[in-house]
C-alpha cells in the first residue's frame, strides 16, 4: 500500500535497532498484535453478543470479572502460548504467572505482564477500555520454566511496552525504548497503520484527570495541587480543565496527544495507590518517559521500584513534564 506503513513492516524496520535480535521480539510483538485484534472484534460487538456483563468469578484485587475481562485474557494466553516466543506470562485476572510448559515455550526469551482488558468496569456503557503490555527478558535460564524472579523486575529492565486503546478507533502505541508510535488499526484491510509516528507528550498541558471523590482521603500535597489546578489566577489566568474517564489507558492516551496529568495517588484507604506496578504502572511508565514525560508514585521514579509481588500497588502520577514537576513540588 502505498504510503502507508502497517504497523508488522515497522515492527520489522525497526528489528535493526536491536543489533542482536533474531526476531524472536517482532514475533512476540506480532502475537500481542493478533490477539488484540481479536479482542477488538469482540469489544466492538460486545452489546450483541452475550459477553456484557459480569460473570461470578472475582479476580485477586477482588474485583468481580467481566466476561469480555476473561475472553480478553484467554486471548493473550493463547496466542502468547502458541507464539513461543514468551516463556511465561502475568496477568491482572490470574492470581499467580503463567510458566508455559512446552520445549518450544520454555525456551522463549521472554515475559510478558498484561491487564487484558484495563478499565473493565466501563465495558457495559461504551466508555473506552484497553490492553496494557509490558515486556521483559526472563533472568532465569532458558530451557527451564518460567520463574516469580522473571516477572518482578524493574520497569527499567522492559524491553518493550505498549497499550491497546478500543476507542472511537483501535489504536496500538508501543514503545522498543527508541520512542514511542502510534497505530490506528484500518478495519478495512484489518492492519494497523501508522499514524501517530515519534509521539511526545507536550511539556505542558492543562488537564488534570483524577477521581475528585477521593479527594477526602488524600494527602494534602494533592488537595493543594488540585486547588491550584482549579485556580483563575495562574499565569494562563484561567483554570485547568479537568477530564476523568476511569479507564487509565483512555486518560492516558489523551494526556499523550493533548498534554496533562493523570493521578491515582495512596490515599486513607489505600495507601499504596490503586494502579499495579506490574502491569499497568511500569508498562506506562516506560511509554511516558519514552514520550518525555514524568511517571512518579510521588516519592519515587516508577520504573526505579523494586517489585516485590505480582499484583502490586503503587501510588500514580504521570503526564507532562512541568505539570507533574509542578505537583511534586508540593510533595517536598
Ligand atoms: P476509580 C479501571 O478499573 C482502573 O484500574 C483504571 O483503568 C482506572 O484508571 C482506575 O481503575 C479507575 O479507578 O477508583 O477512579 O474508579
Amino acid at each position: 500500500m502505498s504510503g502507508v506503513k502497517t504497523l508488522s513492516e515497522f515492527i520489522i524496520e525497526k528489528q535493526d535497532d536491536f543489533p542482536f535480535a533474531s526476531g524472536e521480539l517482532t514475533r512476540l510483538l506480532n502475537d500481542i498484535v493478533i490477539a488484540s485484534k481479536i479482542v477488538n472484534r469482540e469489544v466492538n460487538k460486545a452489546g450483541l453478543a452475550d459477553i456484557l456483563g459480569a460473570t461470578t468469578q472475582e479476580n485477586i484485587q477482588g474485583e468481580t470479572q467481566q466476561k469480555l475481562d476473561v475472553f480478553a485474557d484467554d486471548q493473550f494466553i493463547a496466542a502468547l502460548k502458541n507464539g513461543g516466543e514468551a516463556c511465561g506470562i502475568a496477568s491482572e485476572e490470574n492470581d499467580d504467572f503463567l510458566a508455559f510448559d512446552s520445549l518450544r515455550s520454555k525456551n522463549g526469551k521472554y515475559i510478558v505482564a498484561f491487564d487484558p482488558l484495563d478499565g473493565s468496569s466501563n465495558i457495559d456503557v461504551n466508555v473506552s477500555i484497553g490492553t496494557i503490555f509490558s515486556i521483559y527478558r526472563r533472568v532465569s535460564e532458558m530451557g527451564t520454566l518460567a520463574t516469580e524472579a522473571d516477572f518482578l523486575q524493574k520497569g527499567e529492565n522492559q524491553v518493550a511496552a505498549g497499550y491497546v486503546i478500543y476507542g472511537s478507533s483501535t489504536m496500538l502505541v508501543y514503545t522498543t525504548g527508541n520512542g514511542v508510535n502510534g497505530f490506528t488499526l484500518d478495519p478495512s484491510i484489518g492492519e494497523y497503520c501508522l499514524s501517530h509516528p515519534n509521539l511526545s507528550i507536550p511539556k505542558n498541558g492543562k488537564i488534570y484527570s483524577i477521581n475528585e471523590g477521593n479527594l477526602a482521603y488524600c494527602s494534602d500535597a494533592i488537595n493543594n495541587y488540585i486547588t491550584y489546578c482549579k485556580e483563575i489566577d495562574k499565569p494562563t489566568n484561567r483554570p485547568y480543565s479537568a477530564r476523568y474517564i476511569g479507564s487509565m489507558v483512555a486518560d492516558f492516551h489523551r494526556n499523550m496527544i493533548k498534554g496533562g496529568i493523570f493521578i491515582y495517588p495512596e490515599t486513607t484507604k489505600a495507601p499504596k495507590g490503586k494502579l499495579r506496578l506490574l502491569y499497568e504502572c511500569n508498562p506506562m511508565a516506560f511509554l511516558m518517559e519514552q514520550a518525555g514525560g514524568i511517571a512518579s508514585t510521588g516519592k519515587h521514579r516508577i520504573m526505579e521500584i523494586e517489585p516485590e509481588e505480582l499484583h502490586q500497588r503503587v501510588p500514580t502520577i504521570m503526564g507532562s513534564k512541568n505539570m507533574v514537576k509542578e505537583l511534586l513540588s508540593l510533595y517536598k
